[in-house]
């Protein structure tokens, strides 16, 4: 049975597909949003969402490409009246040189324009990076189910008696770079905020840090990303983005609160 329209069909398919996943990949270089990611509210968070993108592009085309040639060689070899199938080893030196080619284009084309943008994307983050010295600075402890928060109080030091503890809920000031230190008291956790683009380990035992600049006031999630026991799912907390007299005032209201409950 002759089915010639099976090859026009997987083409227009995989052509039909590039084209529609092109545009808004290519066009998320500049913009700020796009509708399948959270909204953004760093300034470091574009960097991610430009790499999902253009690995999503470039991994859709690759996919298009193998089911169009799929498809068309099961079409153009199917059973035929009269012919003969034919044993093909696939090990002549033509094969060998397709085959080679064709891994190192992918290689070359993908692999290594991934691996490379992302070095790119994260050494200019990691350059950007704040002093200790001048930051805002929090360090963040994981538990079983929860994330305290704790903030150096008036000397700046932290593990002294006027240190701010607070549990699941961290303010920050928008436009500065917050620098966080991470460390967790029982299991790993994962400290993330997926609107910030900002995700790291919590390990026991040692201390990871990450940084990020809020860049207008909101509220957003601060979720743990890594399966951390039974109560994984209620480990969530709250980061409030606000001006840093706000974030003064509210420190100030814990302080009190602190020193009612000793
Ligand atoms: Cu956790």
């Amino acid at each position: 049975m002759q089915r010639r329209w099976l090859i026009p069909l997987a083409t227009g398919t995989g052509a039909w597909t590039i084209l529609a996943i092109a545009p808004p990949c290519w066009a998320a270089g500049g913009v700020k949003r796009v509708w399948w990611l959270p909204e953004d509210y760093s300034t470091t968070g574009y960097h991610f969402d430009n790499l999902f993108n253009i690995v999503l592009f470039e991994t859709a085309v690759a996919f298009a490409a193998v089911v169009i040639a799929l498809i068309y060689f099961v079409v153009r070899y199917r059973h035929r009246e009269g012919h003969r199938a034919v044993y093909e080893r696939g090990d002549r030196p033509i094969h060998l040189a397709i085959t080679v080619t064709l891994a190192l284009i992918v290689f070359i084309a993908i692999d290594m324009n991934i691996v490379h943008r992302s070095n790119v994307s994260l050494a200019e983050i990691a350059e950007q990076a704040p002093d200790p010295e001048s930051a805002f600075v929090v360090f963040v402890t994981g538990e079983q189910f929860n994330w305290v928060i704790t903030y150096p109080g008036t000397d700046g030091q932290f593990g002294t008696l006027d240190d701010i503890e607070t549990r699941n809920e961290m303010h920050v000031p928008v436009g500065e770079k917050v620098l966080v230190r991470i460390t967790s008291r029982d299991v790993i956790h994962s400290f993330n905020i997926p609107q910030l683009r900002v995700k790291m380990d919590a390990v026991p035992g040692m201390e990871t840090r990450v940084w990020f600049e809020v860049t207008e006031p909101t509220k957003l999630e601060l979720a743990c990303a890594e399966l951390c026991g039974w109560g994984h799912y209620m480990m969530k907390g709250r980061v409030v983005a606000e001006s840093r007299e706000a974030v003064e005032r509210w420190l100030q209201e814990q302080e009190q609160f602190q020193e009612a409950m000793r």
